[in-house]
C-alpha cells in the first residue's frame, strides 16, 4: 500500500463555526479543501494510531466523494479501522451512538444540518471526540490554527471502497467496516422507551405523521415508528434521503414545515405530527391543534421524563442554551435538580453530560437530547413524547395546557434576519455591545431594563471561559431579548433575535402579539432596521 504525501497550501476560511465546518458545495470542491481540512483535523489529534474512526453523513450532495477522501486519508495517517454508514448514511445522533458503542476514537460526521443540498447548496464537515460528541472548542481551536499553517496531507493511494455492501473489508492497510446505519440506533431506543405502551397505543388508532423532508431520519423512522411500533404504514412521509433534500431546505420549523403545520391544525388533523431536519439531531413537534415550542417541548420532556423507562430514576439536572427560554429552569426548581445555561452549540453540553451534572438538554432551535448520547436527537425526542402520551393517555394539548397552567407560560419567538451585509451586522452588534453599561435602569417601550451583558460562559467542569456569546437585555419582571449572529450560514450573516415573556396566568395569548412590545423595544434598543435596511424578519420561529 503506498501512502502519497501531497502538498498543498492552506486555506483562510476554515474556521468551523457552531457545529463544524460548513461552506456551498463548490468552496468544498476547490483542489485540496475538503483534503486539507480533514488532515487538520488529525493533525489537531494525537494517539488515534490503530484506532477506530466512524464516519458517516447526512446523504446530501458531495457525501459520497467526501468519505472516500476520508477513508484513504484515515488509512495514511495510521488510523486502524474505519467504521461506515451503509451508502455512507449516519445520522448524527446514530454517528455519536456508534461512536460510543464501539469505543471509536472518534467521528467525522459530513453534514450541513438544515441547510438546504445540492450542488450549489451547503456541505460540512465535523469533528466529534470519543464521548460521542462535537469536538470542545479546544479542539476546533487547533484545527483552525492548522488549517491556516498546512503544508501537506497524506493520503493511501487506494480503490474506492464499496460502501452499498455491509461487511469487513480490508483497505488501504486498515480494517473499513460498513455497517447498517439504523440497527444499533433503533436497539439504543428500545432500551430507552416503552415500546409495548407506544405500540398499543398505534394498535389503538392513534395517528401520527412523521416528516422525514427527505433527509436522513427517513430510514430511521421507518423501521422505529412503522416496523418495530406498527404505526400504519405512510406514516413516515418524505422517507427516502435525496442528496438536494428534493430541493427544499430540511429545516423543520414553521416556514420550511409549514404544510405539516397546516395539517396538524386543520379539520382532520392526526394527532400527533413530527418532522426532523437534514442531519436528524432536529424535531420538530406539534400536537392536533397545537405547535409546540421547542423551548416548552424540553421543559414538558422533562417534567415527564420518569415516565420512560430509561428515565424511570429521574434526571441529575438540565442544560439549556443561553437563548432558549427559561421554561425548563421552572422544572429543574419543581424537581429539584440543577440547571445549566449554556452558550449556542451542543458542543457545550458534553462536559455536563460527561460529569453526570446533566441527563437532559435542549436548544431554542428545536435541538432536544440527552445522555444517551452526546449530540441533540431528533428521533429521540419524537419517541419519548409518544412515550409520554402513551401513558398519561392525553392529547399533546392537554398535556401542555395543564403545564402551563403548573408552571406558567414562557411566551417565546426567535426572529431570523438571514443573509444581511456582514460589515451591518457587524456594527450592529459592536454598536449593541458599547450600549450596554448604559442601558441598566433606562425605559423602552414601557419595559424597565434590569441588567444587559455579553453572554460569557465558564465551564463548571473544565474551567474554560467562553465570551461573547450572545448579547442580552433583561427587563425587570423576567422579560428579555437576545442578539446574536449565526455561527452556521454560509452566505452574509444571519442575524438572531431571541424574544422572551413570562405570564403566570395567561395562556391564550397569540405569541407574536403577546411579544409585540420586546420586539419593538429590541429594535430600539439595537437599531435592527436601520442596520439591516430589513423591515421584517426572514424566518419567525
Ligand atoms: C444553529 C442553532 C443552534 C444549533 C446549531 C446547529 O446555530 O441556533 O442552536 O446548535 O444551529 O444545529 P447558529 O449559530 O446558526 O445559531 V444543526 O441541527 O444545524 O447541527
Ligand atoms: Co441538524
Amino acid at each position: 500500500m503506498t501512502i502519497r504525501t501531497v502538498e498543498t497550501t492552506p486555506y483562510d476560511d476554515q474556521k468551523p463555526g457552531t457545529s463544524g465546518l460548513r461552506k456551498k458545495v463548490p468552496v468544498f470542491q476547490q483542489k485540496n479543501y475538503a483534503e486539507n481540512f480533514i488532515q487538520s483535523v488529525f493533525d489537531s489529534l494525537d494517539g488515534f494510531s490503530g484506532k477506530a474512526l466512524v464516519i458517516g453523513g447526512d446523504g446530501r450532495y458531495y457525501n459520497r466523494e467526501v468519505i472516500q477522501k476520508a477513508i484513504a486519508i484515515a488509512a495514511a495517517n495510521g488510523f486502524g479501522k474505519v467504521i461506515v454508514g451503509k451508502g455512507g448514511i449516519l445520522s448524527t445522533p446514530a454517528a455519536s451512538h456508534i461512536i460510543r458503542k464501539y469505543m471509536a476514537f472518534g467521528g467525522l460526521v459530513l453534514s450541513a444540518s438544515h441547510n438546504p443540498g445540492g450542488p450549489h447548496e451547503d456541505f460540512g464537515i465535523k469533528y466529534n471526540i470519543g464521548n460521542g460528541g462535537p469536538a470542545p472548542e479546544k479542539i476546533t481551536d487547533a484545527i483552525f490554527a492548522r488549517t491556516k499553517a498546512i503544508t501537506s496531507y497524506k493520503i493511501a493511494d487506494m480503490a474506492e471502497v464499496d460502501i452499498d455492501r455491509i461487511g469487513t473489508v480490508q483497505a488501504g492497510g486498515m480494517t473499513v467496516e460498513v455497517i447498517d446505519p439504523v440497527e444499533d440506533y433503533a436497539e439504543l431506543m428500545e432500551t430507552l422507551f416503552d415500546f409495548d405502551a407506544i405500540r398499543a397505543m398505534f394498535a389503538g388508532g392513534f395517528r401520527m405523521r412523521f416528516d422525514a423532508m427527505h433527509a436522513v431520519t427517513g430510514p430511521y423512522a421507518k423501521e422505529i415508528l412503522e416496523n418495530r411500533l406498527g404505526a400504519p404504514k405512510g406514516t413516515a412521509r418524505n422517507f427516502v434521503p435525496l442528496p438536494d433534500f428534493g430541493g427544499h431546505h430540511p429545516d423543520p420549523n414553521l416556514v420550511h414545515a409549514k404544510h405539516l403545520y397546516d395539517e396538524m391544525m386543520g379539520p382532520d388533523a392526526p394527532d400527533f405530527g413530527a418532522a426532523s431536519d437534514g442531519d436528524g439531531d432536529r424535531n420538530l413537534i406539534i400536537g392536533k391543534g397545537i405547535f409546540i415550542t421547542p423551548s416548552d417541548s424540553l421543559a414538558m420532556l422533562a417534567a415527564n421524563a420518569r415516565l420512560a423507562p430509561g428515565y424511570e430514576a429521574g434526571l441529575k439536572g438540565i442544560a439549556r442554551s443561553m437563548p432558549t427560554s427559561a421554561a425548563a429552569d421552572r422544572v429543574a426548581e419543581a424537581l429539584g435538580v440543577g440547571i445549566y445555561e449554556t452558550p449556542t452549540g451542543w458542543k457545550f453540553f458534553g462536559n455536563l453530560l460527561d460529569a453526570g451534572m446533566a441527563t437532559i438538554c435542549g436548544e431554542e432551535s428545536a435541538g432536544t437530547g440527552s445522555d444517551h448520547v452526546r449530540e441533540k436527537d431528533g428521533l429521540w425526542a419524537v419517541l419519548l413524547w409518544l412515550n409520554i402520551l402513551a401513558v398519561r393517555k392525553e392529547s399533546a394539548k392537554a398535556i401542555a395546557e395543564k403545564h402551563w397552567a403548573t408552571y406558567g407560560r414562557n411566551y417565546y419567538s426567535r426572529h431570523d434576519y438571514e443573509e444581511v451585509e456582514s460589515d451591518a451586522a457587524n456594527r450592529l452588534v459592536s454598536e449593541l455591545r458599547a450600549k450596554l453599561p448604559s442601558l441598566p435602569g433606562t425605559k423602552v417601550r414601557g419595559l424597565t431594563v434590569e441588567a444587559a451583558d455579553d453572554f460569557a460562559y465558564h465551564d463548571p467542569v473544565d474551567g474554560s471561559v467562553s465570551k461573547n456569546q450572545g448579547i442580552r437585555v433583561l427587563f425587570e419582571g423576567g422579560s428579555r431579548f437576545v442578539i446574536r449572529l449565526s455561527g452556521t450560514g454560509t452566505s452574509g450573516a444571519t442575524l438572531r433575535l431571541y424574544v422572551e415573556r413570562y405570564e403566570k396566568d395567561r395562556f391564550d395569548l397569540d405569541t407574536q402579539q403577546a411579544l409585540a412590545d420586546l420586539i419593538a423595544a429590541a429594535d430600539d434598543v439595537a437599531g435592527i432596521r436601520s442596520h439591516t435596511g430589513r423591515q421584517k424578519p426572514s424566518v419567525i420561529t
